[in-house]
């Protein structure tokens, strides 16, 4: 008997269904829409991908708030580009959602009723134009860190989404590093704007990978299905990892004086995470969480003439 993918299976015989969903998670197979699965195998999977998917179109918003400010005209095109691949990753998830029998009219209701989560980071503000640096490098930088690996997610259209997003988030962790980069090599008063900017958006990129292990209720779950192959805390410590030598690059200074090189752990020590921020910024009591909120219901009720046109055509081309 192959040890169950399912949690709530152990010591029990499967059915053959259930058996069958076990091997083709324990060989590394992809399960696909019209597969058997587990009804709490396709909710968490909804749960997750339906969030990412908020997460992607709610995230839209820090950055555009500079559209009409950028410093060039070039800068400003880039900008233009990445908050459209923003919108673009969250269609694929809302599409990857949908294989599993959800509809996009309820992901977005979920979310416009507040049922439904979107990530913590999208509720801090972007006063200064160093922000899109650090939104780049960092926030777009742990989104790749969390979201490589969900690219063998054992559920196959979500793994391949996946595939195509993170191309894109390496080039927006590119564009972000070498706005930091520019900045830190001008005056001394876009030193100090990049680095008062790394300042505030370090500790709640930390807080992307969500709460501690002891502390994550679906952990353990979604890595025995294989949606999820590493734990918040190991893709976090990774993260840290690879911020060091950029931030030496960059010349700017990580803001946590205990992070030191553990040679025994071969990892970084660093501070605790203030989970009493994370815990205020997901209850909805972060810097912008009612503004994200307003201005997504303001776009869902502005755009209500497009869905109708939509759907108007859509009738006369089935007539
Ligand atoms: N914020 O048991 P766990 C991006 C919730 S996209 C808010 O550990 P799980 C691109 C969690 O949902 C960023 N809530 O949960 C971009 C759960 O609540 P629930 C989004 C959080 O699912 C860049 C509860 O806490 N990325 O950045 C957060 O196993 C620039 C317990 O947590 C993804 O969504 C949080 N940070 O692990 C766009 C990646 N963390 O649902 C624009 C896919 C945890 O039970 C500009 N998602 N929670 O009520 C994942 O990998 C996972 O869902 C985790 C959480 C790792 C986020």
């Amino acid at each position: 008997m192959t040890s169950p993918a399912d949690l709530s299976l152990v010591g029990r015989e499967f059915s053959p269904e259930e058996a069958q969903f076990n091997d083709l998670i324990a060989e590394d197979s992809r399960i696909e829409p019209r597969d058997w699965m587990p009804d709490a195998y396709r909710k968490t999977l909804i749960r997750q991908i339906s969030q990412h998917a908020h997460s992607e179109i709610i995230g839209m918003q820090p950055e555009s708030n500079w559209i009409s400010r950028a410093p060039s005209l070039k800068r400003k095109a880039i900008l233009i580009a990445k908050v459209q691949d923003e919108a673009g990753h969250g269609l694929y998830l809302y599409s990857a959602a949908q294989t599993l029998g959800i509809s996009r009219e309820e992901m977005t209701d979920q979310l416009l009723e507040g049922k439904a989560k979107y990530s913590s980071i999208f509720n801090y503000t972007t006063p200064t134009w160093a922000d899109m640096g650090s939104i780049g490098w960092l926030v777009d930088g742990a989104a790749i860190a969390n979201q490589v690996p969900l690219c063998r997610a054992s559920y196959g259209p979500y793994g391949r989404a996946m595939v195509r997003i993170c191309k894109e988030e390496s080039f927006h962790q590119r564009q972000g590093f070498e706005i930091l980069l520019e900045l830190m090599q001008g005056t001394e008063e876009q030193r100090r704007m990049a680095q008062e900017s790394v300042n505030r958006w370090y500790w709640p990129a930390l807080m992307m990978f969500g709460p501690p292990d002891d502390e994550s209720p679906n952990s353990t779950q979604s890595m025995a299905w294989k949606i999820k192959r590493f734990s918040n805390d190991e893709l976090r410590q990774r993260f840290v990892g690879m911020l060091v030598p950029q931030a030496e690059v960059l010349g700017v200074t990580l803001p946590d004086p205990n992070l030191k090189w553990n040679e025994e752990k071969q990892a970084y020590d660093m501070s605790e995470i203030d989970w009493d921020e994370f815990h205020e910024v997901i209850a909805g009591r972060g810097p912008a969480n009612a503004e994200r909120m307003r201005r997504r219901r303001e776009a869902h009720e502005n755009g209500a003439w497009v869905r109708e046109a939509a759907a108007a055509y859509a009738r006369k081309q089935a007539a």
